[in-house]
């Protein structure tokens, strides 16, 4: 199926035969397709990782930074030019371990971006070591006799700190994971899609079977906006609830809450910088 985010001259992809990243980056351009967003109104983010390459592959513009370390990238991408979509592709050890603390800080500032979070439950990309979303027992050439700690429950905390959109879709399902990623880059505020995808050559416990067998979809009668639902439905984690599990459309964006913008102003980019009113700052703080 022909995207327009696809490039004349395909790049080489750096993934295994078999990855699930090959069926999230379908999903993706095919969501971007349905929505009509303008390839030059798109910037993808991403850190580092197997997961992390995948802006490169999608035609459209991207910034590639720091393990851990793309979501201020991207809240600052878009506070200085609100008109963009930004969508941020990490995995789960780039946004939820050495990203934590910014995952945690996204969820509070509440930047209206889309965070798509390919979850294999491992480090793909240096050889297969534990990730914070490990499963307890799951044993690594690192973690020789298993994991002894629990695994980290991105979703649960979303809801707990009462995020603005959460979400959980399984790559297999191309289809169904296109559909919650649409909502999730319409969605005003911070978006959190986890999407479980199978590492085919450093995790071979958490399989596509076993994304088969352990997973199910909320039906049409869950209402993804009563919170003590979406509680219940996020610490479930004998067989993981996939589709919206919460939004939550009552709190200001980070940009609503910058002060530049409070009178309506041009974005950021637009506007000349002051280098006397910058100046008087930064010598009123050596002060
Ligand atoms: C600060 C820093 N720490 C560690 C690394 C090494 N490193 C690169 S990718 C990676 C893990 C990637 O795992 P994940 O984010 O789950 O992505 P995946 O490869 O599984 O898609 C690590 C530890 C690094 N590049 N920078
Ligand atoms: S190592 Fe795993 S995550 Fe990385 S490309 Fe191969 S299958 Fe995909
Ligand atoms: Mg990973």
């Amino acid at each position: 199926m022909s995207s327009v985010f696809d490039f004349e001259r395909p790049p080489d992809m750096a993934w295994c035969p078999g990855c699930g990243n090959y069926d999230i980056i379908k999903a993706v351009r095919s969501a971007l397709d349905d929505l009509n967003i303008s390839r030059d109104r798109i910037v993808m983010v991403s850190g580092i990782g197997q997961a992390a390459k995948t802006p490169q592959y999608v035609n459209a513009s991207f910034f590639n930074g720091l393990h851990g370390r793309s979501l201020p990238a991207a809240t600052a991408i878009k506070a200085s030019n609100p008109g963009l979509t930004v969508v941020v592709e990490s995995g789960d050890g780039c946004t939820y371990g050495e990203g934590g603390n910014h995952f945690l800080a996204a969820l509070r500032r509440n930047p209206d971006i889309t965070n798509l979070v390919h979850d294999n439950m491992v480090y793909g990309l240096t050889k297969g070591q534990a990730s914070p979303t490990s499963r307890k027992g799951f044993k690594t050439p690192v973690q020789i006799t298993g994991v002894f700690l629990e695994p980290f429950n991105p979703v649960a905390v979303a809801v707990a700190m009462n995020a603005s959109f959460v979400a959980r879709a399984f790559s297999g399902d191309i289809e169904k994971t296109k559909e919650i990623i649409k909502k999730a880059i319409t969605h005003r505020g911070y978006s959190l899609v986890d999407i479980l995808h199978p590492c085919v050559s450093f995790n071979r416990v958490n399989n596509f079977s076993w994304y088969k067998s352990n997973t199910y979809y909320l039906d049409d009668a869950y209402d993804p906006s009563n919170r003590s639902e979406a509680l219940k439905k996020s610490v479930e984690m004998e067989k993981l609830p996939l589709g919206v599990i919460y939004t939550n459309s009552n709190n200001k964006t980070f940009e609503e809450n910058l002060a530049p913008y409070k009178k309506n102003d041009a974005p950021l980019y637009l506007r000349k910088l002051d280098a006397g009113k910058l100046m008087r700052i930064i010598e009123a703080n050596l002060k």
